[in-house]
């Protein structure tokens, strides 16, 4: 199997209309906002518990669900956030779970860590590294058993490519021919150990060992990575599948949100740089603009309109109600 290094944008340019690219960039943008707000949360002693912020990261959540269907499936990781509302979630229901509220999406039990959004086809973050490798193979393989065109896209960190259950699963979805896309968020660092001292060898190489077709792409171009996911899917939905994407990508905060003294891992300059040269939205706002699909004041005008209405969600989710006592075994299985 051979590797295709990262993709040119402009192959999207020609299968998506001016409305598609606003939408990217405006969940993109919604992305970004929605974490600005949940890090104020957290600093304010407002949410309990910790998050892992996604900025940064936008435009890997947004290129691929981009590509997705409602029914298709997603899993996600521990830096949930993003492919939350990727995937279709509406902040009220997002800032209510991360409040433990009643409203949330799995009615405040789930948290930050293990929001689900199965309206959306979401089946849920997952504090455990890699522990959704399983969960998204297993939707892979019902909608294979059903008969239904389905594709799931599974997300993890490369931390998680240290997991056994990987490579357990994409066993199991080479021999089956399974509808999945393994796609591994590269960016560089698994809490605080770069990537390169943990990991051996080439990422993509572990599913190529399987037969796997794997790819890298730039995981701050939107486009290009939503047009290898839209090729990927189509062919998935063909009976082509597995296939596995490495996306080369940054997080610009810390591990999670109390992770504020970093400079003994990474250097300050580093993160300026990812900032200042390779943001995904700036990038992508500058394509709108120079192709004339959008000018600078409307998409300030749409960030101010998206900033406002993080800013309602919190503030209903803050007054919203916590759930009755009695329902604290309610949706809890055992075996
Ligand atoms: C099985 C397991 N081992 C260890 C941890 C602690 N832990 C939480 S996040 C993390 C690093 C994950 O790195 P990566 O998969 O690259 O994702 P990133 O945080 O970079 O998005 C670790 C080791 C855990 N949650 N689960």
């Amino acid at each position: 199997m051979s590797t295709s290094k990262t993709k040119n944008a402009v192959q999207a340019s020609a299968k998506h209309n001016a409305e598609d690219f606003l939408r990217m960039y405006r969940q993109m943008v919604r992305i970004r906002t929605f974490e600005d707000n949940a890090n104020q949360l957290y600093l304010s002693a407002k949410m309990p518990g910790l998050t892992h912020m996604y900025s940064g990261e936008e435009a890997v959540a947004v290129g691929i669900c981009e590509a997705l269907k409602v029914t298709d499936k997603i899993t996600s990781t521990h830096r949930g956030h993003g492919h939350c509302v990727a995937k279709g979630a509406e902040f009220k229901e997002m800032f209510c779970e991360l409040l433990g509220k009643e409203e949330g999406y799995c009615r405040g039990k789930g948290g930050s860590m293990h929001i689900a959004d199965q309206s959306n086809g979401n089946l849920g973050a997952n504090a455990i590294v890699g522990g959704s490798m399983g969960i998204a193979t297993g939707a892979a393989f019902t909608a294979k058993l059903l008969g239904k065109d389905d594709v799931t896209v599974c997300f993890f960190g490369d931390g998680a490519t240290a997991q056994g259950l990987m490579y357990e699963v994409m066993n199991m979805a080479a021999l089956w021919s399974l509808p999945i896309i393994y796609a591994c968020e590269n960016n560089g660092y698994s809490e605080y150990t770069k990537t390169a001292e943990i990991a051996a060898g080439s990422i993509t190489g572990r599913a190529e060992a399987f037969g796997i077709e794997a790819h890298t792409v730039d995981g701050q171009d939107v486009l290009a990575v939503n047009s290898l996911t839209e090729q990927l899917v189509e062919r998935c939905r063909k009976g082509e599948g597995p296939f596995f994407i490495e996306l080369m990508t940054y997080r610009y905060h810390g591990h999670h949100v109390g992770d504020i003294n970093r400079e003994y891992y990474r250097s300050k300059d580093e993160e300026k740089d990812w900032r200042d040269n390779k943001d995904p939205i700036t990038k992508f706002a500058r394509h709108l603009t120079r192709e004339g699909i959008a000018t600078e004041e409307e998409l300030k005008a749409m960030q101010a309109e998206i900033k406002a209405d993080a800013t309602a969600a919190v503030e209903y989710a803050l007054k919203a109600k916590y759930p009755d006592a009695v329902e604290v075994d309610m949706h809890v299985y055992a075996a």
